[in-house]
């Protein structure tokens, strides 16, 4: 299927989502937060798809909302209703980037602002081009963090963390970034792309279903005490016990081999 805003390759079973508005640094629009949720939910229930890679194209990775999209609005003094714009792209996008059960890299290629930033928090995994900057931009323009940053930032950095970046809106460089957690990695800009596709071939060749399950536990275990987190274990590895991957992987284990892993 062809996209205006997004490129979509396919690499085995790794699917890699670029974000393509190069001379914007990617600023999401609707039309591409539209085609990203197309892609989020197409990938979801395709068993040949094991795990998902976003990136950008040029020199970012996402500068956020489009500013120009309403521009004409504002210019005219006109105060358009963001709510309903972030029920329209964000609400529904962020929620299937955090769900997709199969393991989603961000491949930060270069800047992130605003909501770019809260596309980055929503994947499991952040590796960040040295060039990489990360701005919680939504203050400079006098508003909070949307797109899920209030839900999705204080998880990953910590509440101080998230709250001096969120009402500052400092930039803050990879090797900052990698500091403070915002992301796991930090790898020479054209090292990037190698470092990625080496990390989701190797996610994509594990027992994906349980790497399904260990993203939603882990996301909903925070609002539960111990007794309900070690309910919802067992429940999970319930199912697991039952998937032809765990026997795959005991099997392989007696025998002293390599296992061979199917996602199911
Ligand atoms: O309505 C709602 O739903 C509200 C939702 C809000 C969610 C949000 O994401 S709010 C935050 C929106 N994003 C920003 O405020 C970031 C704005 N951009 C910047 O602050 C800077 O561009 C960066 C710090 C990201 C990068 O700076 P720099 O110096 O590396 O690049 P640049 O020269 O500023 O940008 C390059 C081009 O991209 C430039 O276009 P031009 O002049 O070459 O034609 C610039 O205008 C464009 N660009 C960058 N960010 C955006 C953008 N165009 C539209 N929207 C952008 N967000």
């Amino acid at each position: 299927m062809a996209y205006e805003q997004i490129a979509v390759r396919r690499d085995g079973s790794v699917v890699t989502i670029t974000l393509n508005r190069p001379d914007k640094l990617n600023a999401m629009t609707g039309v591409m937060s539209d085609e990203l949720l197309e892609v989020f939910t197409s990938v979801r229930d395709d068993d040949d798809a094991r795990a998902i890679v976003v990136t950008g194209a040029g020199r970012g990775f996402c500068a956020g909302q489009d500013l120009t999209e309403f521009e004409s609005a504002y210019r005219a003094g006109e105060r358009p209703d963001i709510r309903e714009h972030l029920e329209q792209s964000y609400h529904r996008l962020i929620p299937v980037v955090v769900s997709t059960p199969k393991p989603v890299i961000a491949a930060v290629n270069g800047v992130a602002a605003g909501a770019g930033v809260s596309l980055a928090a929503a994947c499991d995994i952040r590796i960040a081009a040295e060039e990489a900057r990360f701005t919680q931009a939504f203050v400079k323009i006098g508003l909070i963090p949307d797109s899920g940053g209030t839900w999705l930032l204080p998880r990953i950095i910590g509440y101080a963390r998230a709250l001096e970046l969120s009402i500052t809106g400092e930039v803050i460089d990879a090797e900052t970034a990698l500091e403070i957690g915002l992301v796991n990695r930090v790898v020479d800009g054209d090292a990037l792309e190698d470092e990625v596709s080496g990390l989701a071939a190797r996610l994509a060749a594990m027992p994906t279903a349980a790497i399904g399950e260990t993203k939603a536990l882990l996301r909903g275990a925070a609002l539960l005490d111990l007794e309900a987190a070690l309910h919802a274990e067992a429940e999970a590895q319930a199912r697991m016990g039952q998937t032809d991957d765990h026997l795959e992987g005991v099997v392989a284990f007696a025998e002293k081999r390599e296992p061979r892993f199917r996602g199911r």
